[in-house]
């Protein structure tokens, strides 16, 4: 930890960020983050849609370089970052994470976190409501999928990615037109206890729906859920103690 800082040790988590060219501001403030409060972090685990949009590490992105950056000089500091794939970014590859000095989860992924297990997931696998989307998904974590996407030439990936985010916004608006998208689009309650139950935890960290919240569920569950960096920023310190704590930053 640098001197003067008197912040309690912690470990960070973020997801949701969906980086963009079209909120410069928002890169910034994850840049800022990286390089300062992350700095004293036990570790930085970033629970995926770190972009809005990822087509290969050959992405040409800006957000893209100024990120891998400035995640190498925190894990150049000692820093671990773990970083798991989200619906946007599952082509980030190994290339980048070597760039980046991060390194890869699984998901989903349990983690001893100050003494307790604890399970880390994106959150789409919890959404079983939306069947339409878990078909899409099943079909795009397929390895041989993958491989003839990143088969393409870049220009037929970044027009590939710009139609995929035009239809899930024509299914987004179909949704909130039938009233169905707050509850189809959420987390299926029976699933997440199933993952509580599957992975022998009792704490749950994830991101994907951008419904920020801890909840206290019954039997002493806690599912945290992560909040997107939309307009501002969004971070759960997670301290030796046992509490977290969720707050936003603002630009
Ligand atoms: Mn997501």
């Amino acid at each position: 930890m640098r001197a003067g800082i008197m912040r309690a040790m912690s470990t960070l988590f973020v997801s949701d960020l969906h980086l963009d060219p079209a909120r410069p501001d928002i890169t910034r403030l994850f840049v800022d983050f990286v390089a300062r409060e992350a700095r004293g972090a036990d570790a930085l685990y970033i629970l995926g849609d770190l972009f809005e949009s990822w087509v290969g590490d050959d992405d040409p992105s800006e957000a893209g370089a100024l990120v891998a950056a400035s995640l190498r000089a925190l894990a150049d500091t000692g820093v671990p970052v773990w970083f798991m794939h989200g619906n946007r970014d599952f082509l980030l590859g190994a290339g980048y994470a070597a760039r980046a000095g991060i390194q890869l989860l699984a998901d989903p992924a349990v983690i001893e976190l100050y003494g307790r297990r604890v399970l880390l997931t994106h959150g789409d696998l919890l959404c079983t409501d939306d069947v339409e989307y878990q078909a899409i998904r099943v079909q795009t974590r397929n390895p041989a999928w993958q491989a003839q996407m990143l088969a393409q030439p870049l220009q037929a990936r970044l027009a590939f990615a710009a139609q995929a985010r035009a239809a899930s916004q024509a299914r987004q608006g179909e949704m909130k037109s039938a009233g169905t998208m707050e509850t189809i689009t959420d987390v299926a309650p029976a699933t997440a206890d199933a993952f509580f139950d599957e992975h022998g935890v009792d704490t749950m960290i994830h991101g994907h729906t951008h419904r920020p919240a801890i909840h206290d569920l019954p039997d002493g569950r806690r599912r945290i859920v992560l909040g997107d960096w939309y307009a501002q920023g969004s971070v759960l310190r997670a301290y030796p103690d046992g509490r977290f704590e969720l707050s936003n930053l603002t630009p």
